[in-house]
């Protein structure tokens, strides 16, 4: 008999809340290629900030992999995301220039603040591995869900926006989630109830505050 994992037990009991992360207003816009030009640009700017306090956080997941798994290859998965990373920043200096977007001197909107500073929460060396390798798989699944959506046959997204959604949509970033997904389950598999309840807190809290990024790229702050 197949047993449903613990990742898809939430998934199941949270729907509703996945659904409102990963196909919000701002990517059916882009989807269907409504998307407003302005909203846009706020989502690359601010994105850069949040990535930019994402490699530290991944520098916290490494680092908890290398004390706390036995198995190699939640070091190589984590390492492999963070060489990614690196491209990512050539990316969106790539981006902004062929938006005209400057990404220097950019305010952080309260989300992105308030989402960084949960990513800071997550950081410390208090939080468990699983707790933030559970996150991690989140905060990657939401992008790559949504913007693999929009390159779905069927959808209508504009070229200029394709290299975006490709950057997060393709195959191979869906197959680095699900790489996450089972260290993540391997984890939760073996933890205690008390870490799988913090850990199914803080998958909620990624998907709130993802919800509020996308509605401040959207300018309802
Ligand atoms: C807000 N969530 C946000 N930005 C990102 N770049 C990702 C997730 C995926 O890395």
């Amino acid at each position: 008999k197949s047993k449903v994992s613990v990742i898809e037990t939430w998934l199941r009991k949270h729907r509703l809340l996945y659904v409102g992360a990963t196909r919000h207003p701002f990517i059916h816009s882009i989807r269907d290629g409504s998307v407003d030009v302005s909203s846009f640009k706020r989502w690359l700017e601010q994105d850069y900030i949040f990535v930019r306090a994402f490699v530290p956080f991944v520098a916290t997941v490494l680092l908890k992999a290398w004390k706390e798994s036995f198995d190699a290859t939640d070091l190589d998965v984590i390492l492999s995301g963070m060489a990614s990373l690196n491209d990512e920043f050539a990316w969106f200096n790539k981006e902004a220039s062929k938006w005209g977007v400057s990404l220097t001197n950019v305010a952080p909107q309260k989300a992105n603040l308030d989402y960084c500073r949960f990513l800071e929460s997550l950081m410390s060396s208090e939080v468990e591995y699983t707790v933030a390798i559970t996150a991690f798989w989140a905060i990657e699944t939401v992008y790559q869900d949504s913007f693999a959506h929009c390159l779905e046959d069927g959808s209508n997204t504009p070229e200029e926006l394709r290299d975006t959604c490709q950057r997060w949509g393709n195959d191979g970033f869906g197959r680095y989630c699900h790489a996450l997904q089972s260290i993540a389950e391997h984890h939760l598999e073996k933890a205690s109830d008390d870490v799988r309840k913090r850990t199914e807190a803080a998958v909620l809290d990624v998907l709130e505050y993802e919800v509020a990024f996308w509605n401040m790229s959207q300018g309802d702050t």
